[in-house]
């Protein structure tokens, strides 16, 4: 099966990071198309940039569908553009914030999310709301590292992950913790290992799911909120179409 990870930033380390860590965990024979948005800002720290990365997004998506992937994972943990993903494509869509919210429910009673700026933190948690996994999220805490911070060796952003985590374990009563960046999706095992409970990937989830869906010859319902768009004309400037340097 072909899965098309895309990564909704414009940061090309980043789309490179989560596909190694799709491709570690997905199965023989699953090949990993991973991307990113075609335009739009190099990272997604709260809504104004999450909005402004959906075209650019949704440029892929279109391109992935006419390449006949059999399913989507957004490399956002703020499931950036999933909604509209979903209507859009007649594939599985699944974005790596709900698919990690979902494995942590699989293995703990309460989980918290570790996120980078708390910037992010109201997105992480309205999304839960909507997942309806609000009750079993403990806390979405912020390390208080950019982004970016997570593609340079030199910052401190997995010291700085590895004490919050250590707070979320004790004033959360956290028993497991959900990274909340797909930028941090090299650190879990190290972090699992550093503090002894699970410590979930969104990357790794989404994949693992996408291909269960796949297997099991399910996508997504559309006679809903997810219904195909009905044509219509665009008023202005066409959107700019995405190029594939390859
Ligand atoms: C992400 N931003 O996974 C989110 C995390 C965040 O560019 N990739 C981004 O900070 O909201």
């Amino acid at each position: 099966m072909r899965i098309h990870l895309v990564n909704p930033n414009t940061t090309r380390s980043m789309t490179e990071k989560a596909a190694d860590a799709a491709r570690a965990v997905a199965a023989p024979g699953t090949e990993i198309r991973a991307d990113e948005s075609a335009f739009g800002p190099v990272s997604i720290e709260g809504p104004w940039d999450g909005a402004m990365a959906v075209p650019g997004l949704l440029a892929r998506i279109e391109e992935a569908i006419a390449a006949g992937v059999d399913a989507h994972v957004i490399a956002c943990f703020d499931d950036t553009g999933l909604d509209a993903a979903r209507a859009l494509s007649p594939k599985p869509v699944i974005g790596i914030g709900e698919a990690a919210a979902h494995m942590a429910t699989l293995v703990a009673e309460r989980f918290t999310v570790v996120t980078t700026l708390s910037r992010s933190i109201a997105t992480l948690e309205a999304n839960l709301v909507r997942y309806g996994l609000a009750a079993r999220c403990a806390k979405v805490r912020a390390a208080e590292v950019p982004v970016l911070d997570l593609e340079d060796p030199a910052s401190d952003a997995c010291g700085r992950i590895s004490e919050e985590i250590a707070r979320a374990l004790v004033e959360d009563r956290a028993e497991a913790i959900v990274l909340g960046c797909a930028g941090m999706t090299d650190l879990a095992r190290r972090l699992s290992q550093i503090h002894g409970v699970p410590v979930i990937d969104g990357v790794a989830s989404a994949v693992t799911l996408a291909e269960g869906l796949v297997r099991m010859g399910i996508s997504t319902s559309k006679v809903g909120g997810w219904a195909t768009p009905r044509p219509k004309p665009w008023g202005g400037p066409p959107l700019p179409q995405a190029r594939r340097a390859d």
